[in-house]
């Protein structure tokens, strides 16, 4: 049961952190309270296929309902998931997986807050319901922001928070009634609270001659769109009783020998005994052993290296767990391992020894009409123009992205900060332990998924948070130590751009993430002042901490289509100088401790409405729409000479 004990040393008492428990609505209208969640009582393997496991997608086409009651409370009071949405009020047909916000022409659907209903009905294959040695898994990729989920109106599941998978075994309850379709209900409720990540808030304006009764907003500090919906793939997936539920692997190698370290949890049964055996690409036997833990022995090993820094990057073997229990079926899983080290010393980041340079990209799960939706086309073409701009790392700013991403990033050798949804932690109360507790939830959740990807380098357990307040210190402080004591195998840092992270936080980070707006937010249109301030900048930050440094965010917004020479803040030309000015410091560090360069942003991206955002943030060198600005052309010239300056296979 993740729920925490947090020593708050600040304020020298102890409290009882309610892990993920009672999401605590906002006070007045939106209230609602539910059971509490037992997040991480078992592992989270990606659903896959094999002779023992099927898998049912279940996108496509879902009943909807937005609760528009006062309150938007109606759904409970008149239990919406006890019988069919349709027979309780209109519906509109929704696309799983999409935000639902940017899907119809309803300008107060596009700024809902509070719960919408999703529903469908799907048949369940026969022989699953039939054979009693068959589990059945009801499995959301990810739902933004608080989730609950029913079948056939009985409540499954529950689940806080917007970017990582949840599931609920439903095997007993659709052979309650075998011969029926089973319903699926899902309400989802984007509200953010002072204890969510990412935190919000909601304000009533109560000054009833300028708003109408019950107006409210929810206020944000970060910068971009609260998409909210189902926004990853629904599945049912089977897997016999007793079932491989978790595999951890850590690799490491000496000389021309691979070492996998394994181990392998089984539910559902005793008696197991398991087979893994390691194969190559082609196929080919490479290494085996037996029991729940231990190590394999690769021959000639073949490294996963990063893309163009090895003739042939991402190289993946296959580990398969096969697991016969007496009297019953068995199970197999099938992992893919990539064997690589990573090591930080005080001046570099080192993969399988050799230094390593990220010149790479910030994204977001972000574009025109899906939102924050998962789709393929999307996926395929950033990763396409990725390759094509000589990218070979991003963060996943400002939360987890989907499984399939990281798993082509395992396959084509991108490497990846995985960072957490902790973005805009600004205000003080932010600070208290219950967002605290749901906090290190949301990491023992973000490592379970993640901890078997070989692209993925370091942790980053929060972006930009308000570290110079009081509270920070220890909030940074437990958070790391608990993110390191999870993964012993990889960094972990958080992102920083208060120059007063110079005093806080920095002892407890591997790698300083710096982010700095130089000519953009600061001393706007002066772009002579960058050589000066970024050089300064980095100086203090390495004289002080003797950690390597990444430029983890830099950019300026640029409208496609703008010119102006001189430049001028906003044209194409600005956004060029401006990284131009920035790069010829990169070039001047890098040799010594500055080791990665992350552009703001890879692509144009929805923000609330503002008046600093012109339809959105315009820090892409490519549009929303994917088309490349100068910039674009500018980095991909700039990554290439990188690639081959710093990219090179050094001789031992
Ligand atoms: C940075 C934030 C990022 C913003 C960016 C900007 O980390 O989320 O989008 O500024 O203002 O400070 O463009």
């Amino acid at each position: 049961m993740a729920s925490y004990i947090v020593a708050t040393a600040a304020l020298g008492r102890t409290d009882r952190g309610e892990a993920a428990g009672h999401w605590r609505a906002p006070p007045g209208p939106l209230t609602t309270m539910f059971g509490t969640v037992l997040p991480l009582d078992g592992g989270m393997l990606f659903p896959q296929e094999s002779s023992f496991r099927e898998v049912k997608e279940l996108n496509g086409l879902w009943d909807f309902r937005a609760d528009g009651s006062p309150n938007r409370n109606e759904g409970f009071e008149k239990a919406w998931y006890k019988r069919r949405l349709t027979e309780t009020g209109p519906v509109i047909e929704m696309p799983v997986p999409a935000s639902y916000n940017d899907i119809t022409q309803d300008p107060t659907l596009r700024d809902f807050i509070g719960w919408v209903w999703y529903e469908r009905e799907v048949f369940v294959p026969a022989r699953w319901i039939s054979d009693e040695g068959t589990r059945v898994v009801l499995r959301v990729g990810s739902a933004h922001y608080y989730s609950i989920v029913w079948v056939n109106g009985e409540k499954v599941t529950e689940h806080e928070g917007g970017h990582l998978p949840f599931e609920a075994e439903i095997s007993s309850l659709i052979r309650k009634e075998p011969t029926k379709p089973c319903r699926i209900t899902i309400a989802v409720n984007n509200t953010l609270t002072l204890e969510t990540l990412p935190p919000g808030t909601i304000q009533y304006m109560n000054d009833s001659s300028r708003y109408p009764d019950g107006f409210f907003v929810q206020n944000i500090d970060f910068d971009f769109f609260n998409y909210a919906g189902i926004h990853r793939s629904v599945l049912l997936y089977t897997t016999p009783k007793v079932h491989v539920d978790d595999i951890s692997v850590e690799t490491n190698f000496m000389d021309n020998t691979g070492l996998v370290r394994y181990k392998v949890s089984v539910q559902g049964g005793f008696n197991n005994t398991l087979n893994i055996t390691l194969m190559d690409k082609d196929g080919h036997f490479v290494a085996s052993s037996t029991g729940s833990s231990g190590g394999l022995k690769v021959v000639d090993v073949k490294l996963w290296w990063p893309y163009l820094m090895h003739e042939n990057p991402g190289y993946l073997y296959s580990m398969k767990v096969r697991q016969h229990a007496h009297r019953h079926v068995g199970d197999e899983y099938t992992l893919p391992v990539g064997i690589r080290t990573i090591n930080v010393t005080n001046t570099q980041f080192l993969i399988n020894n050799k230094p390593f340079y990220f010149h790479g990209v910030n994204k977001h799960e972000d574009s025109d009409i899906r939102g924050r939706g998962f789709d393929w086309p999307l996926i395929v073409k950033d990763f396409n123009l990725m390759k094509w701009l000589g990218v070979n790392s991003f963060r996943t700013s400002h939360y987890p992205y989907a499984e399939e991403i990281l798993q082509m990033c395992d396959r084509h050798g991108i490497v990846v900060i995985d960072e957490c949804p902790g973005v805009g932690i600004k205000d003080i109360r932010s600070f208290r332990n219950a967002s605290l507790s749901h906090h290190l939830v949301v990491m023992d959740e973000l490592v379970r998924r993640d901890k078997n990807h070989p692209s993925v380098v370091m942790w980053s357990v929060a972006n930009e948070p308000a570290s110079e307040m009081p509270p920070a210190e220890f909030y940074f402080k437990t958070l790391i130590e608990h993110t390191k004591a999870l993964d012993q195998t990889r960094p972990v840092t958080y992102v920083t751009i208060a120059a007063a992270d110079m005093d806080k936080g920095g002892p407890y980070v591997d790698v300083v993430c710096a982010n700095s707006y130089f000519a953009w937010y600061f001393d706007q249109g002066r772009l002579d002042i960058i050589p000066l301030q970024l050089s300064t900048h980095f100086e203090n930050w390495y004289r002080k901490y003797q950690r390597p440094i990444i430029q983890s965010e830099y950019g300026a917004d640029a409208v496609p289509g703008l010119h102006m020479d001189p430049p001028m803040m906003f044209t194409e030309e600005y956004q060029n100088a401006l990284l131009q000015s920035y790069h010829d410091v990169f070039d001047q560090k890098r040799n010594q401790y500055f080791v990665g360069e992350l552009i703001w942003n890879f692509a144009d991206f929805m923000t609330s409405q503002g008046i600093y955002r012109v339809v959105g943030n315009k820090k892409g060198i490519f549009t929303r729409q994917r088309q490349p600005k100068a910039a674009a052309f500018l980095l991909r010239k700039r990554y290439w000479r990188l690639a081959n300056e710093t990219g090179r296979l050094l001789p031992d």
